[in-house]
C-alpha cells in the first residue's frame, strides 16, 4: 500500500499560488482574481506534469495489455487509488469507486443501491440546500420504486433543523443523503450526528462532499458512512474523474450500474460473471489520465498541515464577512458558524448575473445565479446570488480587491 505522503512544507499562499500557472494571468486588463473555486478549482504545475508525463511516455489501456506501457499505466492508474484510499481513511482500496465526479457517484448509489433495495412507501431523507445533483437522481429512483423524499429544513441561518430531521427519521427511513458543505450557502452541516442517528435509524447514509473534499479533511471511517462522493477537479485535480467511496459490505451487495468491459469476469451468450470490486463499478475504459491526475494532486496537498490551510481559509473568510458588514446594501446569505470559506451575497438593486459581468471586467471571477440549488433559492426567496469562493491559494489582497471591485460597481449605479 502507498505510504501517506508527510506534511513537510510550510504553507505559504504566495509561494503555492506560483504553482498555479492559470492564477497568473491577466483578464481584461487586471490580474486575474479567481473565485470560483467552488465550480472548479485551478491545478497545480505538479498535476499536469504528471497528466502529460503519463500521455508522452505511458500512454496504454490499463488492466489489459501484456506490454510495459500497459503495465506502467496500470501501476500509476492503481497508484492513484491507493492515495485516495490513503487520503480518505478508507479501509481498503476496495470502497473507492471511480467515477466522473460528485454527479455520477450519487447516481451509481441511487441506480444501484436504490432501485435495488428500496420500495415502494420507503423514505429517503434529503436536504433544502442540496445541489440538484443530490436531489434529482433520487426523484428518479422514487419514481422506479415507489420510495418517497422528505426535506430536512434549512433555517434562516442557513443552518439545518436538526430537530425536524429526528423527527422525519423513522424505520421507514432506508436512505439519507445530505450534503457536507453547501455550495449555495457555504454551511458545513453536522454530518457525523447525522450519520450517527439515520444508522440508529437502520437507514444508510450517502454524504455528497464535493465541496467539503476541498476544504476539510475527510476520515470515512471516523465519519462512519456508507457512501461519500467527491470530484477531483474541485481538489485541485483534473475534470472527468471523481470518487465514490463505499462501505464494502454495501458495495459487495450491490448489483453493477453500467455494464460492458472491464466490470466482468466471464461473459457468455446465456450468463455473465461479474468482476471483483472495486471493477464490478467500473464499466469500460476509465479516465485513465485523470485518475493519476488526481493522485498527483493528493501528493500536492499532501504536502501540507491541512490546520495551517484552514486556517488561512478561516482568515480570509472571515475577512470578507468583516467587509461585506462595512459595505452598505450587501446581504450575505447563511451566516452559519461553521462555514467554509465561501461568500454568497446579494447586492440590493443589482441582478447578480449583472454583478458577474462587471467583476468580471475587474479581473474578477466569481459565480453568480442559482447554483443548481433551485429548491433553496426558492426558499430564500431570490432568483439567485453573486458567489465568491475562496481556495488555500487565495489571499487577503484578493479579498479586498474583490470589496473593492464591489463598492466600484454600487457607485455606478447611483
Ligand atoms: N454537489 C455539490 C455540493 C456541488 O457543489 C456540486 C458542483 C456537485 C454536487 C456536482 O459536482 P460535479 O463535479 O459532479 O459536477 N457544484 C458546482 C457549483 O457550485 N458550481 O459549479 C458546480
Amino acid at each position: 500500500m502507498t505510504a501517506a505522503v508527510q506534511p513537510q512544507r510550510v504553507f505559504d499562499p504566495y509561494e503555492v499560488r506560483q504553482e498555479f500557472p492559470a492564477l497568473n494571468q491577466e483578464v481584461n486588463g487586471k490580474p486575474l482574481v479567481y473565485l470560483d473555486n467552488a465550480a472548479t478549482s485551478q491545478k497545480p504545475e505538479a498535476v499536469l506534469q504528471a497528466m502529460m508525463h503519463y500521455y508522452r511516455f505511458d500512454n496504454a489501456n490499463v488492466h489489459r495489455a501484456a506490454h510495459t506501457l500497459s503495465d506502467r499505466a496500470t501501476r500509476s492508474f492503481e497508484q492513484a487509488r491507493l492515495k485516495v484510499r490513503s487520503w480518505l481513511n478508507a479501509a481498503s482500496p476496495n470502497e473507492i469507486i471511480w467515477t466522473r465526479g460528485t454527479t455520477e457517484a450519487i447516481n451509481l448509489v441511487a441506480q444501484s443501491y436504490g432501485r435495488s433495495h428500496l420500495k415502494a412507501g420507503d423514505e429517503i431523507i434529503i436536504s433544502g440546500m442540496e445541489h440538484h445533483s443530490n436531489i434529482v437522481p433520487w426523484q428518479l429512483v422514487a419514481q422506479q420504486t415507489g420510495a418517497l423524499i422528505k426535506v430536512i429544513p434549512v433555517r434562516e441561518n442557513g443552518t439545518l433543523d436538526m430537530d425536524a430531521y429526528r423527527q422525519l427519521l423513522s424505520e421507514r427511513t432506508k436512505l439519507v443523503a445530505v450534503v457536507h458543505a453547501s455550495n449555495a450557502l457555504g454551511t458545513i452541516n453536522p454530518v457525523k450526528e447525522i450519520i450517527r442517528l439515520a444508522r440508529q435509524a437502520g437507514a444508510v447514509t450517502l454524504i455528497d462532499g464535493a465541496q467539503a473534499s476541498a476544504h476539510l479533511r475527510v476520515d470515512v471511517q471516523d465519519l462512519d458512512c456508507d457512501f461519500y462522493a467527491l470530484s477531483g477537479h474541485k481538489m485541485f485535480g483534473p475534470t472527468g474523474i471523481g470518487v465514490l467511496y463505499g462501505r464494502e459490505s454495501l458495495l459487495s451487495i450491490m448489483p453493477p450500474w453500467q455494464a460492458g468491459g472491464e466490470m466482468i469476469d466471464r461473459v457468455s451468450f446465456d450468463t455473465t460473471t461479474f468482476n471483483d470490486l472495486p471493477f464490478k463499478f467500473e464499466a469500460g475504459t476509465p479516465a485513465i489520465s485523470q485518475a493519476i491526475g488526481f493522485g498527483a494532486a493528493l501528493d500536492y496537498l499532501s504536502q501540507f498541515n491541512w490546520e495551517d490551510i484552514m486556517a488561512h481559509e478561516h482568515k480570509l473568510l472571515d475577512r470578507a464577512r468583516e467587509l461585506s458588514q462595512e459595505i452598505p446594501g450587501i446581504r450575505v446569505m447563511g451566516d452559519s458558524e461553521n462555514k467554509v470559506a465561501l461568500l454568497s451575497f446579494v447586492v440590493e438593486g443589482i441582478h447578480p448575473s449583472d454583478f458577474g459581468t462587471l467583476l468580471d471586467h475587474q479581473g474578477i471571477a466569481v459565480r453568480t445565479g442559482h447554483h443548481c440549488c433551485m429548491p433553496l433559492m426558492d426558499q430564500l426567496a431570490i432568483p439567485g446570488t453573486t458567489r465568491a469562493s475562496f481556495a488555500f491559494y487565495n489571499t487577503l489582497e484578493d479579498v479586498e480587491a474583490l470589496f473593492r471591485a464591489i463598492q466600484k460597481i454600487q457607485k455606478m449605479f447611483v
